[in-house]
């Protein structure tokens, strides 16, 4: 049985909506932050050497990392479904998209971890503050082209992406004002009814960052 073990408010949050997307059965497994240092309990940390959310487990596969699960999952399960092959035009797009989420966008974002909005910046800060703010331009001009980011329908890009988007900005803030081809955007995700079952279903007390 494939079974999703969730971190409460984290990237696993992806997996959980995959599963939901592509309707496969599966196992979820919640478990929630040490209430003091917010990283993962020693029983999620206990799964895998690398202990970082997500996990799933099938069989004796045991498997961390956002992109590779959600490559597994779809490639096992999904029958390719959500996936864009090398001969469909909008290939390039996908594979873009897919691998700009954790590639380039999360670890922009991490870097902005902390940061006090208006606060006195080093030059390398205002450095990375700049190149942070650029990809949320990027994001929202792409969003501005396509109602999702591999064209006209939802894919694995999007799965993956949305994290960034939403859950995230409780780590490294981000106002939406000025992006209102994301909003618009996380409007239609929010619609979804796999989306909205994965948010309950992974974690009933946070709402969804919407906007
Ligand atoms: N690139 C990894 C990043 C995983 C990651 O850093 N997950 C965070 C949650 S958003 C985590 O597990 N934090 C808790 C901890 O490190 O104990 C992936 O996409 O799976």
């Amino acid at each position: 049985m494939l079974t999703v073990h969730h971190l409460g408010v984290s990237q696993s949050e992806r997996i959980v909506w995959l599963c939901e997307e592509l309707g496969i059965p599966y196992e979820l497994k919640r478990y929630d932050r040490d209430p003091v240092t917010r990283l993962a309990p020693p029983e999620y940390k206990a799964l895998h050497p690398l202990g970082t959310a997500p996990i799933i487990t099938d069989g004796e596969v045991v498997l961390p990392e956002s992109g590779a699960i959600i490559e597994y999952i779809i490639g096992r399960y999904g029958d390719g479904r959500l996936s864009v092959g090398p001969d469909a035009p909008n290939y390039a797009d996908y594979l873009f998209w897919f691998h700009f989420a954790n590639g380039t966008m999360m670890p922009r974002q991490m870097r902005m971890m902390g940061a006090q909005p208006g606060a006195e910046e080093t030059p390398m800060q205002r450095f990375m503050r700049e190149r942070a703010e650029s990809t949320w331009d990027l994001v929202d001009q792409r969003l501005g082209e396509a109602p999702y980011f591999a064209g006209d329908e939802l894919t694995a890009a999007d799965i993956i992406m949305v994290f960034v988007l939403t859950t995230m900005r409780a780590f490294a803030q981000r106002d939406l004002a000025a992006y209102p081809n994301i909003r618009a955007y996380l409007k239609r995700i929010g619609a979804r009814p796999a989306y909205q079952s994965a948010m309950v279903k992974g974690d009933p007390n946070m709402t969804p960052a919407l906007s």
